[in-house]
């Protein structure tokens, strides 16, 4: 029992996770990652004896520190603490997570705001990108009332307003690892992708599946998770990923035609369990596969016209927003911009103790 390590939990977006300062924690890798095992209570099921909440995407943890690199206020660090297993994964980035990154730099001193709204730029450690993140800050503080919403969160919140413009490669050093459009794995058509967050999509009719199934049936399909991981599995390496059976990458996204007015429609596996609705980056990188001529997500979609468009992105409870700016035209047509809006809230500040 050490005397207590200073926290703060906060929902970013629809996750929700413990906050740490980079200089609370241990500064070497396994001896933090033991630390934080056993703040979220894992390996268990349940997670009976810490602070996760049983499920992928209650159990994340942001490490934040002032960065001293130019141009650049704070570094973050994602890490995602597996719920029954013993593992601490540092790769991947978590969009949802960063949403509360500005309001925790800010509340911890690193960032001064300004009265009004104030924009903090954030390193994602994870992957070497770059966020810019505006928040309501009146008087100087954050203010987490608001009256925006997002899908998957119950009620209204302050806006926070996500930008990057480097998104593409984050973790497999290209938007199209393979350098192909499409790949064909297990027979399966499958664009693997990273736009912000390694992605395999594939139709979800080609899965046996009709992709409008909710989250708890798909979770339930022992058949469908196990030809996912035999593809994901043969992905990882071909994504530049290497061996992934204890990774949380790639995700893997199973689109439909949208059915909601939207750009199309997903079911994603993060990568064991159904997710409720999408990851921001993971959101990104199935937009962007859209876009593609040659993915299978392609037909299925509904893109809208423009230079700047906005593609939503549906999942099991809602649809989630992203805004791309394009360069050039027709089909060597690129995202030069990506933008997203998320909330997130303070829910407690204290000492957490590991066992
Ligand atoms: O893709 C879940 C989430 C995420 C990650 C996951 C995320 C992202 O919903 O940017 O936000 O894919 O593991 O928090």
């Amino acid at each position: 029992m050490t005397d207590g390590i200073r926290c703060m939990m906060m929902r970013g977006g629809t996750s929700k996770g413990g906050y740490f300062l980079a200089e609370d924690l241990p500064a070497e890798a396994a001896e933090r990652d033991r630390m934080l095992l056993s703040i979220m209570g894992s390996p268990d099921a349940r997670q009976i004896d810490g602070i996760g909440g049983a499920d992928p995407l209650t159990s994340k943890v942001a490490v934040v520190k002032r960065s001293e690199r130019p141009g650049i206020d704070v570094d973050y660090l994602f890490l995602q603490v597996f719920v029954d297993q013993p593992l601490v994964s540092s790769s991947q980035n978590c969009g949802n997570i960063l949403a509360g990154i500005a309001g925790f730099a800010i509340e911890r001193g690193l960032v001064e705001a300004a009265d009004g709204e104030t924009t903090v730029t954030i390193l994602l450690e994870n992957t070497g990108q770059t966020a810019r993140a505006t928040i309501p800050t009146p008087g100087g503080r954050p203010d987490y009332a608001g009256g925006a919403a997002i899908d998957g969160v119950p009620g209204r919140a302050a806006p926070v307003l996500l930008s990057f413009t480097d998104a593409a490669g984050s973790s497999c050093g290209a938007l199209l690892p393979t350098g192909n459009e499409v790949d064909e794995i297990e027979g399966v058509a499958c664009t693997l992708i990273d736009n912000g967050m390694p992605v395999v999509v594939m139709r979800a009719e080609d899965m046996g599946i009709t992709g409008y199934e909710s989250r708890e049936d798909l979770d339930g399909d022992a058949g469908l998770k196990a030809r996912l991981e035999t593809i994901r599995l043969k992905a990882g390496p071909m994504m530049n990923l290497g061996e992934v059976k204890e990774q949380s990458v790639p995700k893997m996204t199973l689109v439909a035609a949208p059915n909601g007015g939207g750009a199309i429609m997903t079911r994603s596996f993060i990568p064991h369990r159904c997710h409720a609705s999408i990851g921001v980056f993971g959101a990104l990188s199935v937009a962007t596969a859209c876009l593609l001529p040659g993915s299978p997500a392609n037909a299925l979609a509904t893109i809208p016209p423009g230079r700047k468009k906005t593609l939503a992105v549906e999942h099991p409870t809602g649809a989630l927003d992203i805004v791309v700016v394009m360069d050039g035209e027709g089909e060597g047509a690129e995202i030069a911009e990506a933008a997203f809006m998320r909330t997130a809230r303070k829910l407690f500040d204290g000492t957490v103790f590991p066992r």
